[in-house]
């Protein structure tokens, strides 16, 4: 009689069990498709910063509008929708670009898959001088680029080795109007559950870039017709053009919230010394 009332418990508690497993995935299953919305009129990064002056560098080129992540299978889709319709002024030219559509924009989504104060990368990549809040460090980021595979790999061997395993890079990027389009295989960045943070960070292709950076754009204090302007001629300042602020719902409070972030940097004494600008992620 105790044999038998023992296994009804152990049943009823294998049920339960399961239908707990169930419930808990219910409730970190990938929605389909997240969308992280930003502002208008923000892509001057603390607030000071001027687009380059050559006139490929159309207005609204670096000002992004919406983030969407969508779950495609074994894939993930990422689409980056900007103010300005994409170009690609130097297909032309002798560039190791691929010709897919777009030639300005460089972008990176940050990616902390745990919300865990001090579990992650707490510096962002080479060139973009940019920290992480300590709750918000990432453990992959995707590196949106009209460069082809080859260039960016041989970069991040030379500049971002330390980085090599956390970075993803798409299988494929398009651009189709005002989007940016990437698709990225799960294998490579896991597969998207809630409570995942997301930062994107939007910069500019460079194909000539400084010795220490992978592939970004330098701000300086006077612009030029390739470099940013308003900012300092040292590597202190964040090298960020447009970035997310939380809530990540496209309010114009979101504007003055990242100049807050990006202003939010020192640059006393020696290099070692210096703090960087801390950015937080959203968690939709
Ligand atoms: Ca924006
Ligand atoms: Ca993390
Ligand atoms: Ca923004």
């Amino acid at each position: 009689m105790r044999g038998v009332l023992y296994n009804d418990r152990a049943e009823t508690c294998l049920r339960l069990t399961g239908l707990l497993t169930v419930l808990l995935f219910a409730s970190t299953a990938f929605a389909g498709k997240i969308v992280l919305k930003d502002p208008k009129g923000d892509d001057d990064g603390p607030g000071t910063y001027a687009y380059p002056t050559a006139s490929e560098y159309k207005n609204g080129s670096f000002d992004f509008t919406k983030v969407e992540i969508l779950d495609k299978g074994d894939k993930v889709q990422i689409k980056v929708h900007l103010k300005a319709k994409l170009t690609d002024p130097w297909k032309s030219r002798d560039w190791p670009v691929r010709g897919n559509g777009f030639s300005l924009q460089m972008a990176f989504l940050f990616i902390d898959q745990d919300h865990k104060a001090g579990s992650g990368h707490a510096e962002g990549l080479p060139g973009l001088n940019i920290a992480f809040e300590d709750d918000a460090r990432w453990e992959k980021v995707i590196i949106i680029s009209p460069q082809g595979n080859t260039r960016i790999k041989g970069e991040i061997n030379q500049k971002a080795k330390s980085f090599k395993s956390d970075i993803v890079l798409p299988l494929k990027v398009k651009a189709s109007g005002k989007k940016l389009i990437a698709t990225v295989s799960k294998a490579d960045l896991g597969s998207p559950v809630k409570g995942w943070g997301y930062q994107l960070v939007l910069q500019s292709n460079e194909g000539y870039p400084d010795k220490g950076d992978l592939l970004t754009r330098k701000v300086n204090q006077s612009g030029g017709d390739h470099r940013f302007g308003g900012g300092r001629d040292d590597d202190c300042d964040p090298h960020a053009i447009d970035i997310l602020a939380p809530p990540g719902k496209g309010g114009k409070d979101e504007i003055q919230a990242q100049h807050e972030i990006l202003k939010a940097y020192k640059c006393d004494g020696n290099k070692a010394d210096w703090k960087l600008a801390k950015l937080p992620m959203v968690y939709p």
